[in-house]
């Protein structure tokens, strides 16, 4: 037990939160970029644009665990009128700006990160209406979550001396990782992290995957984390 709590209190100290959190943020803007360039590729100009991975993009958000369902807080968060749609001139900016309010700034430079995330949503107005629908905005969120995913495998893979392998193995692992991921948004404490982890950890089926967290999970599990932020934010009236 005492290689787990230490674990937690190692990440807690400032200067490695900071160090974690610069890091954290560069890495995050490289897998995003790419991400979006991969899931938004076209041919043709304009009106004449056809998306080459389209229904790629579109399987993202389902590819393990989430529903529908599991994007509809986030999108009523963005959808300030209540049209069914988000503008991306106008409501995209508004909820960035709201969504930066509950974002913890104890980690280092991960404040900035709405702003980055504002930034590619714009791209994934597949259908050149000028506003995001569900569908597209779900995407938009995976593509956001799978950038995260991979940020947060690279950043704690190995971070207990291990052999990097892909994935988070291990409780010091594991551990560390939920530790940080608690502190991302203000108001999901530990226990609701921890619960919400163990709720998306469903890739394969075998004991051995229960101690494994992959990408694709922690892709879900950062979609869950938002929802949790949001319930808590609209019980409390925070925004
Ligand atoms: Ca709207
Ligand atoms: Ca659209
Ligand atoms: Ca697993």
């Amino acid at each position: 037990m005492k290689i787990f709590s230490l674990a937690l209190l190692g990440l807690a100290a400032s200067d490695q939160m900071e160090e974690i959190g610069a890091k954290f943020k560069s890495e995050f803007e490289g897998n995003l970029k790419h991400n979006v360039k991969y899931y938004t590729k076209s041919n043709g100009k304009g009106r004449n644009k056809t998306y080459r991975r389209l229904d790629e993009a579109n399987k993202l958000p389902y590819g393990l665990s989430l529903k529908e369902a599991d994007f509809d807080l986030a999108f009523d968060f963005c959808d300030d009128n209540g049209d069914g749609v988000i503008n991306i001139k106008k409501e995209i900016p508004k909820c960035t700006e709201k969504a930066m309010k509950i974002m913890s700034a104890q980690i280092g430079e991960t404040e900035e990160l709405p702003k980055i995330g504002m930034r590619a949503r714009k791209k994934f107005d597949f259908d050149h209406d000028r506003v995001l629908s569900k569908s597209e905005f779900a995407t938009s969120c995976a593509v956001l979550n799978k950038s995260f995913a991979q940020t947060i495998i690279s950043i704690f893979d190995g971070i207990d001396g291990s052999e990097p392998n892909g994935a988070l193995n291990g409780m010091t692992e594991v551990i560390a990782m939920g530790g940080m991921m608690s502190k991302f948004y203000e108001n999901v404490d530990q226990s609701t992290s921890r619960g919400l982890l163990n709720s998306v950890n469903v890739d394969g089926n075998a004991a051995a995957d229960k101690m494994t967290i992959t990408e694709l999970e922690i892709q879900d599990f950062m979609q869950k984390l938002m929802t949790a932020a949001l319930e808590t934010c609209f019980k409390n009236d925070c925004i």
